[in-house]
This record gives C-alpha cells, structure tokens and sequence, in this order.
C-alpha cells in the first residue's frame, strides 16, 4: 500500500494536493466530544482505550483531516507513571507535589516493568484507533522534557516558567535528573504508540521559546534528543514544535526531529532560509484567522501555501492548536477549502 500523502509529505516527497492536520483538533471544540466526555475527568478518558479511540477519531470522519493525533496529553505518562496529577477544566495541568529539590527527583518513581504495564490501556487505544482509522495516519506523540518538567516544576501552568529556568541555574544537576526522568517517560511512551501503529510522531515543547539558545542547547535539547531517540529506529517522521520558538529552529531540528513544526509567529518561508535545505515542515496558520472572515481564511491559507511552495515537504497545520472557542464548521470548510488547492510542485 502507498503511503498516505501526508507521511509522503512528512519525508519529504512532494504529492498533488496540500495534506492537513490540526493540532488539537480532537476535544474541546466538538459537541460530539464534550458529549462522549460528560461525567469523566479528562485523565480517565485518556486511560479509556474505547474512549480515546473514538475522540481521536471524531475530528477525522467530521473535517476529512488527512491525519489523527492521539487523543492523550502530555501529562499522561506521569499519572501512569504514579504522580498525582489532574486536569483542572478551564486551568491546565496540576502536580500535587512540585519538583523543586533534590530529594524531590530522588522520589521520582522509577520507570520499570510498572510503568509498561501502566501504559497498556494506551496501547490498546492505539490499537483501537489505528484499526478505526485505516488509511488514514495516526501521529503519536508526546511532551518534551522542558514544557513537561516545567508543569512539574511550577506545579501548574505558568506564564514566565520562572522557577523552571531558576533550577536550570541554580542547580542544573538536579535540574539534568528530573530533565533525563522526563526524556525516559516521554520517549517510552511515544515507542509505546509507534509499536502499536502510529505513523508518525510530534515532540511538543511548547514553551521552549522561554529560553535563550545557550540554555537549550546546555540544558534542554541533549534531554529532548534522548526522548526522540526512543524512536530514531522505526521507520516514522519525528515532527518537533514549540511556540515562539523561531530563535531554536535549527537547535530543535538538531535534537534529532525530522520534520520542524513552525508557530504562526515565522513564514514558513524564512524558516525555509534558517533550516537546512531539504528540511520539511508543517504549519502555520494563524489560528486568530479562525475567527475572521472566510474571505481572510482563505487569504491566509493560500499564503501559507506560497510560504511553503519551496520546502521539500510541507504539512499544513495551524501556527498552534485550535483554540477551544472555534466554530468546528469553520475548520471543516478550511480543510475542503485546502484539498482544493494544488501544491504547484508534484
Ligand atoms: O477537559 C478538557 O477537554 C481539557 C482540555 C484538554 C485536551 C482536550 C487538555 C488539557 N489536554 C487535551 C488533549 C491534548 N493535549 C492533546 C490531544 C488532542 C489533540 O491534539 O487534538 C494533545 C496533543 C495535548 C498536548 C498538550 N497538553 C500540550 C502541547 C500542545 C499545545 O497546545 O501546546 C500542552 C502544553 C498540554 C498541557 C495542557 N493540557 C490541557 C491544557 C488546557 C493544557 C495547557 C495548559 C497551559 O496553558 O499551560
């Protein structure tokens, strides 16, 4: 069977038509989501494998999306893992206890047989959704070991990530422990979903652009290359994004990522110059376009198009994810509008 357009994309071979996903696209701006969800707790759906299929699904058969992105989140593998953790609705992730000492890391658990064993009901969600799915991809993923350790770290979502880079300084050996735990918790349970049928991966460090280039590739990017290298010998695209990231484009792709994900703060096109030639990319369209005019949807994807016309790959995706708010009939019209348009290169 040929690879779907998307993966072709994502190795960088250019096919006719634009291929589209949306980060976030699964969850909160679908009825039939908060439908399904009522009366269970974000967590738990994650770690219900017929749920997580089916809202992994549900944005694939509403918009025609050429790919799905496992319905999970970032701080999964640490609940599974035995840290107390919850989703607040309407805030974000919070720790019951942060990470701010030494004896903090030393009371890490270890990732053991326990922690495979714990990750069994996500197997089994990837399963059920690659068989669900059928030609159409599955991209796994997970959070990189800065924006997760920085929840760990704040103990919730955090504006600045003050205290985060304040360890990193202060006291980067306990700061590198806690940083190499996460890689491990992250890069297994992204082998954990490419193992059972997922084409493809993303890495997000999310607020990575909080640190200048010294401090990433000293204390961040040797942590996110150990996560990636949990996967760097399967045959899958390793996609890598943070926002406001466009100083760490090269830094990022350099941790070991095949594809860079680029945020709507750079054209593509200037990413294009910054990156070595032949580096595919995926992105950006302003998500802010979604609550315009179609007329300036239309506008803004077909720059977008141009932007990446040169890369050797380009996935379309929105500059971030699609915020919770988004009429879903919008998105459905912007991926028909994209399966319109023509590549102008295979
Ligand atoms: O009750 C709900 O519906 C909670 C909202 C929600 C959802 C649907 C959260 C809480 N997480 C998720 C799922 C999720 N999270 C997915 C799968 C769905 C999809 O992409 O379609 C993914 C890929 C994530 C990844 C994630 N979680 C990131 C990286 C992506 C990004 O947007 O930058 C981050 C930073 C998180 C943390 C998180 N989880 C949830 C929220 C509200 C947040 C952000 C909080 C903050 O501002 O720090």
């Amino acid at each position: 069977m040929a690879d779907a357009s998307l993966l072709q994309e994502l190795r960088g071979v250019r096919t006719a038509t634009p291929s589209v996903w949306f980060m976030r696209q699964a969850g909160r701006s679908l009825p039939e989501y908060r439908e399904l969800r009522e009366g269970t707790t974000m967590l738990d759906a994650c770690v219900r494998p017929d749920m997580a299929a089916e809202i992994t699904v549900q944005p694939v058969r509403r918009h025609r999306v050429d790919a799905g992105i496992f319905f999970s989140d970032i701080v999964v593998p640490a609940r599974q893992a035995g840290l107390a953790v919850e989703i607040r609705p309407g805030v974000g992730p919070v720790f019951e206890h942060p990470i701010r000492t030494a004896a903090d890391v030393d009371a890490l658990p270890a990732l053991g047989d326990d922690y495979e064993a714990a990750l069994e009901p996500i197997r089994e969600a990837v399963r059920l959704t690659v068989a669900e799915l059928g030609t159409t991809p599955l991209i796994g993923f997970a959070g990189a070991p800065f924006t997760v350790a920085s929840y760990m770290v704040e103990g919730g979502p955090s504006r600045d990530h003050l205290r985060t880079r304040a360890l990193m300084r202060s006291q980067p050996e306990v700061w590198a422990r806690l940083a190499a735990w996460v890689s491990e918790l992250s890069g297994r349970f992204l082998r954990a979903q490419v193992l059972e049928g997922a084409s493809a991966v993303q890495l997000f460090d999310s607020w990575v652009g909080a640190l200048g280039a010294e401090q990433y590739l000293a204390h961040v990017q040797p942590h996110s290359a150990a996560a990636l290298a949990h996967v760097a010998d399967l045959p899958v695209p390793r996609i890598h994004f943070g926002v406001g990231a466009a100083h760490l484009l090269t830094e990022m792709l350099d941790a070991g990522a095949t594809v860079m994900g680029v945020d709507h703060r750079l054209r593509l096109d200037r990413a294009l110059e910054i990156l070595p030639a032949g580096t595919p990319v995926q992105g950006n369209i302003d998500p802010a376009v979604l609550f315009t005019s179609e007329q300036a949807r239309f506008a803004e994807a077909r720059d977008v198009l141009a932007a990446g016309a040169g890369a050797s790959g380009h996935v379309v995706n929105l500059g971030h994810g699609v915020p919770p708010e988004t009429d879903p009939q919008v998105l459905t019209d912007l991926v028909s509008f994209l399966h319109e348009q023509e590549t102008g290169r295979a």
